[in-house]
């Protein structure tokens, strides 16, 4: 049996676990997802029914991750040897931008995809994301001078931050400014980025026929 069970659907937030993934060489064996039909195994592991899911085979031990940032993470502290934790002067930013993106970047991103605004400006105080704007400026100046996240040295944050970055240009919802396009760019020339994009339009295209 596969060190990891990967739960999954190629359309999905599971391109991002995919990539990380192949970033750290783990040994996983993949499980399709299908909306309508979601197997039962992969419900009782996350109630949510929602993807991406892993599941560690851990010796006598089974362990479920959810959420993709912290599977992400996960799989660093899992795969030590890939180096992609981050280094004590590197922690601040590291969770810092790691959770800026789950968080407010995420949460302004949906916002703006399902149309949605809060009319009375003193009740941004109580979103965590503040307002769309708000929340992409500061995301932009925090990716700003610096190739990764922690600087000059790739990190798992960047698969996650990453990813934010990527979908958000690619489907419109993040604007097209420099340092998020050169940012997305250094990114997608990743090995292990191509390979684990190549298995999910794979996918795709064979689920399209
Ligand atoms: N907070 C979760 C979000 C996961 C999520 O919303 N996944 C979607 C696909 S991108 C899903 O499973 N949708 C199917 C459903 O909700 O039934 C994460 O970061 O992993």
């Amino acid at each position: 049996m596969a060190d990891f069970t990967f739960f999954t659907n190629p359309m999905s937030r599971g391109q991002i676990v995919r990539w990380a993934l192949h970033e750290v060489g783990a040994d996983y064996a993949t499980e399709l997802v299908d909306w309508e039909a979601k197997p039962a195994g992969f419900l009782e592991a996350n109630p949510m029914g929602k993807v991406p899911t892993l599941v560690h085979h851990d010796g006598d031990h089974i362990h479920v991750v959810t959420e993709c940032p912290a599977i992400c993470h996960y799989l660093a502290e899992t795969h030590a040897a890939a180096d992609l934790l981050p280094r004590q002067h590197e922690k601040a930013d590291y969770y810092r931008l790691m959770f800026f993106a789950a968080g407010p970047v995420e949460q302004a991103v949906t916002s703006r995809a399902m149309g949605w605004s809060v009319e009375d400006p003193q009740k941004e105080g109580m979103l965590g994301f503040g307002n769309y704007d708000r929340a992409i400026d500061t995301f932009e100046t925090l990716l700003s001078g610096r190739d990764y996240v922690c600087g000059d040295r790739f990190t798992m944050a960047d698969v996650y931050v990453g990813s934010q970055v990527d979908w958000g240009i690619s489907f419109g919802s993040i604007p097209t400014r420099k340092v998020f396009e050169d940012y997305a760019n250094r990114l997608r020339e990743r090995p292990a980025y191509k390979e684990a994009k190549a298995i999910d339009m794979k996918l795709i295209a064979e689920k399209q026929g």
